[in-house]
């Protein structure tokens, strides 16, 4: 069995590029990896990555065995070895249980909303710490609820490098964006992009007030795709913010690569892109092990092709993988060894694996 602290793959934190002639390697001499040429990072070959055993933006326990599930079966090594990856990062995966209050009413109908809050600050920071130095982020949920702290991260990491807003493109079933009051649940990752866009607000600290200009994304530059379960209340969000989305019934009707023409069309190819992506985007075929899992989705392959034509852009600067939930699954079924097989497939094509 492979190791899981991630210790065992991250051997320095030293400055990025350090090890000379990677970058080389990475483009010429790796068979699995395309050459594509990044626009927005100073050190592509360099990965940082933030590992978030974290469950509280919804009620199901089990998604905080994600990253670790995800290691275990060989993730890192694959990103090292085959791909030629550089990675830094933390020691382990983070549980964030010292973040976790005792005490956790309901705030404005959010379930854990302090231990959210925190968590995603904390996450936010790391992702931050990594982007700042030009590196691509990789995090492996989690809920996606921490969408809120890597995004924050992000934005505001190329704000500072680049003086550049960033896109996100968001792959998922669902829209995540309720407000707290639209939401029917409380639970907050259905809530990260009406935080993130700024629609949610809060001043208190300790309830996501400490989310600033910086840490936020234009509703202009979000794209969804794969949307097939969305709330009354997320339709006319969308509705009245003119949000661009491509539901399964866009899939189906013009086929994913004209969707990904069109989706890439609107963010422009001069702005950089953190890809977020659910695997409930993916049909229950593929990835059943997860918390809200939705009939009628995406096949391996067209989360795949998501994940290589963003890829192919040079612009991708942050991947997030969440909801795998290998919990969820009894006890030697393979739905759960398949779907975190499907989160690995994902996260290697967003990082450059080709197939020829
Ligand atoms: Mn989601």
């Amino acid at each position: 069995m492979s190791p899981s602290r991630l210790d065992d793959y991250i051997g320095d934190n030293s400055a990025p590029g350090s090890a000379s002639g990677t970058s080389t390697s990475r483009f010429f001499g790796k068979l699995n990896t395309s050459m594509i040429q990044s626009k927005f990072l100073a050190h592509p070959e360099d990965l940082g990555i933030v590992a978030v055993g974290f469950s509280g933006g919804q009620g199901k326990p089990g998604v905080d065995a994600a990253p670790t599930a995800l290691i275990e079966s060989g993730l890192l090594d694959q990103l090292r070895d085959e791909l030629g990856y550089n990675l830094h990062g933390h020691d382990a995966v983070h549980n964030y249980t010292d973040l976790v209050p005792a005490q956790d009413p309901p705030h404005r109908g959010m379930k854990n909303p302090r231990a959210v809050s925190a968590v995603t600050r904390k996450i936010a920071d790391q992702v931050y710490a990594q982007a700042r130095e030009g590196r691509l982020v990789l995090t492996l949920g989690g809920d996606h609820s921490v969408a809120i702290g890597t995004i924050a991260g992000s934005a505001k990491a190329i704000r500072e490098r680049l003086g550049r807003e960033i896109a996100v493109i968001w792959v998922d079933a669902h829209a995540d964006i309720n407000t707290p009051e639209t939401s029917g649940s409380g639970n907050i990752h259905g809530m990260p992009v009406s935080f993130l866009t700024g629609l949610a607000r809060e001043e208190k600290e300790e309830f996501f007030g400490w989310l600033k200009d910086e840490h936020r994304i234009s509703v202009k530059k979000l794209v969804y795709i794969g949307l097939r379960d969305v709330d009354a209340g997320e339709k006319r969000i969308l509705r009245e913010n003119g949000i661009k989305a491509f539901s399964m019934f866009d899939i189906d009707k013009h086929g994913i690569g004209r969707v990904m023409e069109m989706a890439l069309a609107h963010i422009g190819s001069d702005t950089p892109i953190h890809l977020s992506f659910d695997v409930d985007a993916l049909d229950p075929m593929w990835a059943p092990s997860t918390g809200t899992p939705v009939r009628g989705g995406l096949t391996l392959r067209e989360g795949d092709y998501i994940c290589e034509v963003v890829h192919q852009t040079g612009s991708l600067i942050a991947v997030d993988l969440v909801e795998v939930n290998p919990r969820l699954a009894p006890e030697n079924d393979i739905g759960a060894h398949e779907t975190v097989r499907a989160g690995c497939s994902l996260v290697r094509c967003a990082l450059g694996e080709s197939l020829l």
